[in-house]
């Protein structure tokens, strides 16, 4: 056997928790990844998902070679190419789709598979030195950062939760999707006997290990947050000083919630009027309270009101003036990353046109916009399978007259459908750094191994294609640590990073007193939108334990561990429609139909069905992408609609036979 070296790394993926990591090194392999022990927040361990991280960087099915399509698009048919025949295409026909149609016909389409500053940074530079699109908007949490925009903060440090009177974990599925942070509300329990409470409408594997769980409608949290409020103003329980100085229409936001009586808060949110009194008496009583709130709630066309109302309950509570309270949906440690992708570079006097990346199937399809986009490059998503509308997405993917270059580990949904493929390094055979968004350490991944096959890192793809396609700035020729060391708030080093693994950037917690900020704007206290139809369901698809996003889901050890594709579905809903648990079922509704297996489940209220996870759907088997389910729906602020989805449920059987309406794979 030989020696193990271990070299310092992180966790890439799209996750609150950017674990630092240790890879060991065994004769030139990975033999196993670890969370680092000294780590404040990674505590030594990684989650179910990632802790055989390897087993990605070495999978059978891992694209190491450049591909060129050789049958239709979706097809998923390929041949090998070289390095030099792929660039050389890629920049001939990103050259004369520039010069036909003008620059902003091509399209950089980007998302956070991996959140390193490289990984996720470095293709921009070439786009913004052609004068490309840009690209604007998100598909994660938009309600959030919609209202950040207003002035109300993203959150605090994570570790001063252990500081939290009361904690209550608002549609946020903890111990699924970010349980690094579970350390900190134990503490909490054990330094104050903080109460933790849930707020879900599904009893999830968080909501079990809660003291209370508030088993709330979907789509009805603006409500009880407007019926907490109403309960502390009525009460006398507000901190009525502290809300002056932060906000600037405190009476019309009492004006707006005076009607939410606790039994018209009960009704709309399917909980006892008790509950509500009872909520907000504990949450205006404890110093302080935290709303630890995840992104489901947000996932609506009403998402942003929902994130100013958590916001008026905590400005109310007063909770921001202690330390551990306020609102906590994102914490990040400053990483300036948005200068490594070089906006500088855009030629002088252009003005390209920004594209919200969360519309790409109305962006590829009719009514294109003008002119039209016609070559697009996809790195770090998996748009195919993520985004709203997707069968409308693959319609537009499979564009004969669309030049598309994907940049990836696996050939995906999306990567079907590209005309060149791209292998990418994985974590283990690249240098990157990394901020985060749920805590406040930048940490440094070095490179374990050489890369695999002929994978390469993007800052390598980036300087390929500009010394192809004649871009000459020296921008363009930075290494990869050079690309990562744009990105450094003042006051921390790559040689410091090296050395440390990580560094925590304090940052005070913010401080609203002057803001001026305003809790009323429009429909400020929505409802739950309803069926369009009797006996359809509401579909919640929240996140899969063993999956990250769609990464994973073509793993045999994650994929074994998730199971098949399950809808959950209360009883009294199986029995209305006859259905029984573990029945093929079929889904379906006006965008297209999709199957799952059936879970009888009392986890789930009755009205609404759950679909855990993100499938992939190859050509040989039908997958269960749930999002060709998802009609094109966005909040005002461009937060994708992801739960505002209702279906039909049938028992497979009784479906129409193959070639029915499956999304819009061609
Ligand atoms: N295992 C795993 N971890 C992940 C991910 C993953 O895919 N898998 N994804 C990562 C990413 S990108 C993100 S953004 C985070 C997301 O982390 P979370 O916010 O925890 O993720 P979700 O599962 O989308 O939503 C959380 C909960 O919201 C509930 N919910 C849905 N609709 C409503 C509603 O109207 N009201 C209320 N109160 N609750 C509702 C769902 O039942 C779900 O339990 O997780 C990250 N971590
Ligand atoms: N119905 C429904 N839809 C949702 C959600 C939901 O809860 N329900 N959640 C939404 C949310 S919160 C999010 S954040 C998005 C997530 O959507 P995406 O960001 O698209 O997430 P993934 O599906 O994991 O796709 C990331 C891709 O990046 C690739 N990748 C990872 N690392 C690298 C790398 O180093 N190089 C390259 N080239 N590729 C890499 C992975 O292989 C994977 O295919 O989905 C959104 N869509
Ligand atoms: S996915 Fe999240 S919890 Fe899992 S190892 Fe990565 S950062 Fe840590
Ligand atoms: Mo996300």
């Amino acid at each position: 056997m030989g020696e193990i070296r271990r070299v310092k790394g992180c966790c890439p993926l799209d996750c609150q928790d950017t674990c630092a990591w240790v890879a060991e090194v065994e004769d030139g392999r990975v033999v196993a990844v670890r969370g680092a022990r000294d780590h404040p927040f990674t505590r030594g361990v990684l989650c179910a998902k990632v802790n055989d991280y390897e087993a990605r960087t070495y999978a059978p099915d891992r694209l190491l070679h450049p591909l060129r399509r050789a049958g239709p698009k979706g097809s998923g048919r390929f041949e090998r190419i070289s390095w030099d025949e792929a660039v050389a295409t890629i920049a001939a026909r990103f050259g004369e789709i520039a010069a036909r149609h003008g620059p902003e016909a091509l399209l950089p389409h980007r998302y956070l598979g991996s959140m390193g500053v490289v990984q996720r940074r470095a293709p921009m530079r070439l786009f913004h030195a052609l004068g490309a699109s840009r690209l604007a908007g998100g598909i994660c949490s938009v309600a959030a950062q919609a209202v950040a925009g207003e002035g109300f903060p993203l959150g605090f440090d994570p570790e001063d939760m252990a500081e939290s009177r009361l904690v209550l974990l608002w549609g946020l599925n903890l111990l699924t999707t970010c349980h690094h942070h579970w350390h900190f509300v134990q503490e909490a329990r054990r330094r104050h006997g903080a109460r933790v409470v849930c707020l879900d409408p599904v009893r999830t594997r968080t909501a079990r290990q809660c003291d209370e769980h508030v088993a709330l409608r979907p789509g009805s949290d603006a409500a009880l947050a407007a019926g907490m409020a109403r309960v502390m103003l009525e009460e006398g329980l507000a901190d009525l000083d502290y809300a002056r100085a932060a906000c600037a229409d405190l009476d019309a936001f009492a004006a707006l919630v005076a009607p939410w009586t606790p039994e018209r808060t009960a009704e709309a949110c399917g909980v006892a009027a008790e509950t509500v009194l009872r909520l907000a008496r504990e949450f205006a009583a404890a110093r302080p309270a935290v709303i630890r709130a995840g992104v489901g709630p947000q996932q609506s066309a009403q998402g942003e009101a929902v994130v100013r109302l958590w916001h008026a309950l905590a400005i109310l509570g007063g909770h921001w003036r202690h330390r551990g309270g306020g609102v906590l949906v994102i914490a990040t440690p400053g990483l300036e990353d948005m200068r490594a992708d070089r906006a500088d570079l855009i030629p002088a006097g252009a003005s390209p046109r920004a594209l919200d990346m969360a519309r790409l199937g109305a962006i590829l399809t009719d009514p294109a916009p003008d002119p039209p986009v016609k070559g697009l490059m996809v790195w770090g998503t998996n748009p195919a399978v993520v985004q709203p509308d997707a069968g409308r997405v693959r319609r537009g993917l499979a564009r004969e007259d669309l030049f598309t270059v994907v940049l990836e580990h696996f050939l995906t949904d999306t990567a079907r459908y590209a005309d060149i493929v791209l292998p990418s390094t994985t974590q283990l055979e690249h240098f990157d750094i990394l901020g985060a968004w749920g805590h406040q350490y930048i940490t440094v991944n070095l490179p374990a191994i050489a890369p695999l096959g002929e994978a390469k890192s993007h800052g390598e793809v980036m300087r390929l294609l500009a010394r192809r396609m004649g871009l000459g700035h020296p921008a363009m020729r930075e290494s990869d640590e050079e690309i990562a060391a744009s990105a450094l708030p003042p006051g921390v080093s790559l040689e410091a990073l090296r050395e440390a693994g990580w560094v925590k950037r304090h940052k005070p917690p913010p401080r609203l007193e002057g803001a001026g900020l305003r809790l009323v704007r429009g429909d400020a206290v929505p409802l739950p939108a309803a069926p369009p139809a009797a006996g359809m369901l509401r579909l919640l698809t929240p996140k899969a334990h063993f999956f990250l996003n769609s990464s994973f889901a073509n793993q045999p050890r994650q994929q074994r561990a998730e199971g098949r594709p399950t809808l959950h579905m209360a009883p009294a809903d199986a029995a209305a429609r006859g259905l029984g648990d573990g029945e093929a079922v079929r889904l379906r509704n006006a965008q297209g139909a999709i199957g799952a297996t059936l879970r009888v489940s009392d986890a789930v209220p009755a009205g609404v069905v759950v679909l855990p996870g993100k499938w992939w759907s190859p050509p040989e088997e039908e997958g269960a992408v749930a999002n060709l389910l998802c009609p094109p729906a966005w909040s005002p602020g461009g937060q994708p609609a992801y739960n505002d989805v209702f279906v039909e449920v049938i028992g497979a059987a009784a479906a129409p036979p193959a070639g029915a309406p499956r999304g819009a794979s061609p």
